[in-house]
């Protein structure tokens, strides 16, 4: 499979480098910078133009320079020093296509000061020449638009990675039926998953009651709550296998014939639509609007909201209940880059007015990976605000009283575009 891969990026690079008129690019794997006064680091995080070629995603310092003609040299930083371990070897269909030169320092990188009409890509602050153009924008926008049509060998890691992630999330159920801390929760996820933390491709939330309202909820609490207290858990948690990520979100009642395992029922119903709306020439921002249909619909059958479907969508009604986007792209970044480019020359679709976070705007292409990830929250700062103006007649607050110690729901599945049927890629 990677052979096809390299065919194509090689292709977009090639391409990508005749738009920008450049004969060659360096491509950076990037370092890991210090915190503030210290000497210690973040953690390391791989530049994802180079990922998308070398699926070797924990070593800072390696540079592979690309020329439409021969093969890629790849400078692969081996230290000889006593203080970290790194690869020794390199295996993988992948090596095939690159004249591997290890690195032991700076000394042994070749002075590429004399290149003459290269770019060169990678993090702020990371490009010594002056010679070289530094992530050109006529280059990035080119290629960051057709990165998001993924290859079989980029769709087959990501699945790799919603399989292992799965193993994590049926860990971390069986630990929340046990009435488990949030804390304890998490540790079984990294466990079955066998991941670190940095390697994860973003901060697990894991929430059980009214941290569930809590989108980006990052404190993973110790103690565990009373049986009788326990009422939902809302896991968004991802791996990440060859560079390529996962993005998986699943919410519990702990009650399973309470009324807030209905409502999860419902979204999760809903959800398997929306996913199977994901075909080529679908806008997202339809599917957006649709979504925000089919949660008033939902919000309605439960008695939370009163009118019309169309008109709580219409009068920003449901983003009291879903204040952000259907989904994203997904690929070597969580929020896979180019979500809101209209074409390869870089123009912009911004998102509409009333849905400023939505984060993929695209018409979709064969092939395209992307999340649909529903939700409805009970967020007091956003409910408290709409009590405040007309919007909260709509809202029957009594039974908002009885959903708000739940938190929230929010199902998420990743997804392959395809002309008819989609790929789920978590389900099944
Ligand atoms: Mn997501």
């Amino acid at each position: 499979m990677y052979h096809n891969h390299y065919k194509y990026v090689s292709q977009i690079i090639n391409q990508g480098l005749e738009k920008a008129k450049l004969g060659g690019v360096l491509i950076y794997s990037g370092h890991a910078q210090n915190y503030f006064l210290d000497d210690m680091p973040y953690a390391f995080a791989c530049n994802p133009h180079f990922k998308w070629l070398v699926p070797i995603t924990e070593t800072p310092h390696c540079i592979i320079h690309y020329k439409p003609e021969g093969k890629p040299k790849l400078y692969l930083y081996q230290p000889r020093d006593y203080w970290h371990s790194l690869p020794k070897t390199v295996e993988g269909q992948w090596a095939q296509y690159f004249e591997i030169i290890p690195v032991a320092n700076k000394e042994e990188v070749p002075d590429f000061s004399d290149l003459k009409n290269h770019a060169w890509i990678g993090q702020e602050g990371s490009c010594e020449y002056d010679n070289l153009k530094h992530n050109p924008r006529t280059y990035m926008d080119y290629v960051h638009w057709h990165r998001a049509v993924k290859t079989d060998y980029e769709i087959d890691n990501i699945r790799q990675a919603n399989k292992l992630a799965l193993r994590g999330h049926k860990a971390a159920l069986r630990s929340f039926k046990k009435g488990f801390s949030e804390f304890e929760t998490h540790l079984a996820y990294m466990l079955a998953t066998q991941h670190n933390e940095y390697q994860l491709p973003y901060g697990n939330i894991v929430a059980q009651n009214e941290n569930g309202a809590v989108l980006h909820y990052q404190h993973t609490q110790r103690f565990r709550h009373k049986p009788e207290d326990l009422k939902s858990f809302l896991i968004d948690a991802g791996c990440q296998v060859n560079g390529y990520a996962s993005d998986i979100t699943r919410t519990y009642a702990y009650d399973e014939s309470s009324e807030f395992a209905h409502m999860i029922a419902a979204v999760d119903k809903m959800q398997v639509k929306m996913g199977q709306q994901a075909v080529v020439g679908a806008s997202y921002i339809d599917l957006h609007a649709q979504a925000h249909l089919m949660i008033a619909n939902i919000l309605i059958d439960f008695d939370i909201v009163a009118g019309s479907a169309e008109k709580a969508v219409e009068t920003g009604l449901t983003n009291v209940f879903l204040p952000h986007g259907l989904g994203h792209f997904l690929g070597l970044q969580v929020h896979d880059i180019g979500g809101h480019q209209s074409d390869e020359e870089g123009n912009i679709l911004s998102p509409p007015e009333l849905h400023p976070f939505l984060r993929l705007t695209r018409t979709l292409q064969e092939n395209n990976v992307l999340t649909i990830e529903p939700g409805i929250y009970f967020i007091d700062m956003l409910l408290e605000k709409s009590k405040a103006t007309k919007q909260g007649d709509f809202i029957n607050w009594l039974r908002i009283e009885d959903f708000k110690p739940y938190g929230g729901i929010r199902i998420e599945d990743n997804i392959v575009v395809k002309a008819e049927s989609p790929i789920n890629l978590t389900r099944g």
